[in-house]
């Protein structure tokens, strides 16, 4: 693979925030997950009636049970709607410690470097998604125009339902599986999925991946996320942190 500059170093030289904490599991205080199921509902139907149901319906982190299965995805908000997405106005803001502030269109998005995997989805709270397919672009390639500066050592993800934030290390950031994703199983993301973009860290349970990505800041250091300032781990490992 191609070197990768100095302040991003992909798979040498890993930052301690890096590696998998040995601490045992906290306990999650009264966390809620507001829970709803996109299992049978098409996109269209993805309307009023539904969300209202189920978002009156299900709270707390036991309530997060497939009512329909579609594929073992449950959907999560935090907010009372969803974004919407508008290929036309929508942009990516990336700021924060670079020298090079950008606003990128979703076309000049997808004209970047594309990766893509094949990878299982894990939910800290039980549940997982196998095989799923991810298209979108490594975060090597979608800050380097930015120019990062050599303080910047994490990434904020501002999502555009707030107040949905969380971070990752620059080491985590560029571990060879993460990336920011556009499409999921071959078709553009649905907005339940987080339309247009969202955080894929399949090492690292669901609340690491960010939907609905419309910021990101090159800051000094990861802090705590919406879902760990609740008492979630921060370093959000699959089968080493605070989950199943
Ligand atoms: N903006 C935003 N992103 C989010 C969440 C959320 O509530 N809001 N929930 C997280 C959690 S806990 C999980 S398990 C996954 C679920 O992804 P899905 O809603 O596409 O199934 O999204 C993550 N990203
Ligand atoms: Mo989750």
């Amino acid at each position: 693979m191609a070197k990768a500059p100095k302040w991003l170093q992909p798979f040498g030289n890993v930052d301690e925030q890096a590696t998998p904490p040995e601490e045992s599991p906290r306990r999650i205080g009264r966390g809620v997950f507001l829970a709803t199921v996109a299992g049978g509902l098409t996109s269209l139907w993805w309307g009023k009636a539904a969300w209202g149901h189920v978002s009156n319906a299900l709270s707390g982190v036991e309530a997060a049970v497939p009512l329909v299965p579609n594929k073992g995805w449950r959907i999560y908000t935090v907010a009372a709607t969803m974004p919407t997405f508008d290929p036309a106005s929508w942009r990516l803001r990336i700021g924060g410690l670079v020298d090079h502030p950008m606003e990128l269109t979703y076309d000049e998005l997808r004209a970047l470097p594309q990766a893509s995997e094949v990878r299982d989805f894990h939910c800290v709270t039980g549940w997982s998604v196998d095989n799923v397919h991810w298209r979108g672009v490594r975060f090597q390639d979608l800050l380097a125009k930015a120019r990062p500066h050599p303080n910047a050592r994490a990434l904020q993800f501002v999502s555009a339902e707030e107040p949905y934030v969380d971070y990752l290390t620059l080491a985590q950031a560029t571990m060879p599986d993460v990336m920011l994703a556009w499409e999921m199983d071959g078709k553009p993301l649905l907005r339940e999925h987080g339309a247009p973009v969202r955080v894929v860290i399949p090492e690292m349970y669901g609340y690491k991946n960010v939907k609905w990505v419309a910021e990101i800041n090159l800051v000094p250091q990861a802090e705590l996320g919406y879902w760990e300032n609740l008492g979630y781990d921060e370093n959000a490992w699959v089968g080493r942190s605070n989950g199943y």
